[in-house]
């Protein structure tokens, strides 16, 4: 099942708001059985897993009679936009299907008893936890159609995510770097506060190696009560105008300024709130119903992070740890904006992964 998870991994993104899937087919006829065959859902309206790995089975020679699939999630009964995987199971013959977890979509579901009345013999709830990590976005699209919500941070030891001078310095090893230019490339939009656009000038692209020459750079979003009044001089603005989206007061949303830039082919979107306490949320839903994201990562700066996380709206956290302490607390960190709060005020999460990415770590939470 942990092979099925990693297959699953490579998924994301293409498949929103499809889950990722994987699917390995094991031979037990000798000891505790080898996998003979692997497969995952690839993207969007594609073959799912368990007819991606029975193909694999058919294009190395093996019959996967009698063998046994784990999948990390339980086979689809219905007719969508490919036929049901539980005929598919059947027709080959499969005695045993392992599934990670049950489909929370009621139309899909229903393929562990349909195996069953044919004899399959079928255990689920194997790495169950893990299996529904993998699959939080379309748990949260099932059960409420919002975005969802990824922030990255980099921060030193000391929690700093700049020096006091805010100048647009690496804190991350080029290790960590690499990985969110592959983060970049499976989200719809990079979210950033107007302080990130204004001290950095980032053009938050993806610059990740061997994209597809079709690929569309995701959006780029800025939150701001000051519009920028000389789009020229920021990189986003001068060089992919029409990609970018400004979330501003009503008020601001309002004036020639915004009109100049929506010339320009920016969008310039009004939300709700005064600055520092807009009402995100509409902002999510409309990139959500009028530009079809349905991953966004947000990245920075402290403030802006920690009033995603205040209102429930980061459904993950991606943390790179820097080994390294600046040890200057004018310095910004990485979430910063509430008073007088105790140790009882914390908000909490839960650590799904931890790895290495060069000299950093790299953290990957959901919240409690
Ligand atoms: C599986 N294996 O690999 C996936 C499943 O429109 P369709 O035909 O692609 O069906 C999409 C639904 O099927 C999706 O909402 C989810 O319930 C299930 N996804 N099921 O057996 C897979 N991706
Ligand atoms: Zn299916």
């Amino acid at each position: 099942m942990a092979r099925a998870i990693k297959l699953a991994e490579q998924g994301k993104g293409p498949t929103a708001p499809n889950p990722t899937v994987g699917a390995v087919l094991v031979d037990t006829s000798e000891g505790d059985g080898t996998i003979v065959a692997e497969g995952y859902h690839t993207r969007y309206g594609a073959l799912h897993a368990e007819r991606e790995c029975l193909a694999d089975a058919r294009s190395k020679g093996v019959d996967p009679r009698g063998m046994t699939m784990y999948v990390t999630l339980e086979p689809c009964n219905h007719h969508g936009k490919t036929p049901p995987c539980t005929e598919a199971l059947i027709e080959a013959g499969v005695a045993k299907v392992v599934v990670g977890t049950r489909d929370p979509n009621p139309v899909a579901a229903g393929g562990v008893e349909k195996l069953e009345e044919h004899g399959i013999k079928v255990i689920t709830g194997v790495l169950e936890e893990e299996c529904r990590d993998l699959i939080a976005d379309f748990l949260l699209w099932q059960s409420s159609h919002s975005t969802f919500n990824i922030i990255k941070m980099a921060a030193t030891l000391d929690g700093k995510i700049a020096s006091r001078y805010l100048r647009p310095e690496p804190v991350s090893s080029p290790e960590s770097f690499a990985r969110v230019h592959e983060l970049r490339a499976r989200v719809d939009a990079v979210v950033v506060g107007g302080g990130t656009l204004r001290a950095d000038n980032p053009s938050l692209t993806c610059r990740a190696p061997g994209l597809d020459p079709d690929f569309r750079q995701p959006y780029a979003v800025v939150v701001t009560s000051r519009l920028p009044d000389n789009p020229d001089a920021y990189t986003l603005l001068r060089d992919r105008p029409e990609q970018v989206i400004l979330w501003t007061t009503e008020a601001a949303a309002s004036t020639t300024l915004a009109d100049e830039l929506r010339q320009r082919g920016t969008s310039v979107w009004p939300l709700p709130g005064g600055p520092r306490c807009f009402n995100l949320s509409v902002g999510f839903e409309r990139l959500r119903y009028s530009l079809g994201c349905y991953t966004t990562l947000i990245e920075g700066g402290g403030r802006f992070a920690l009033q995603c996380v205040a209102h429930g709206l980061a459904d993950e956290l991606i943390h790179f740890v820097c080994p390294r302490i600046l040890g200057d607390n004018q310095a910004p960190s990485s979430y910063f904006g509430r008073q007088d709060v105790t140790m009882e005020d914390t908000m909490d999460f839960r650590i799904i992964k931890s790895e290495r990415t060069g000299p950093d770590m790299l953290l990957t939470m959901r919240p409690l």
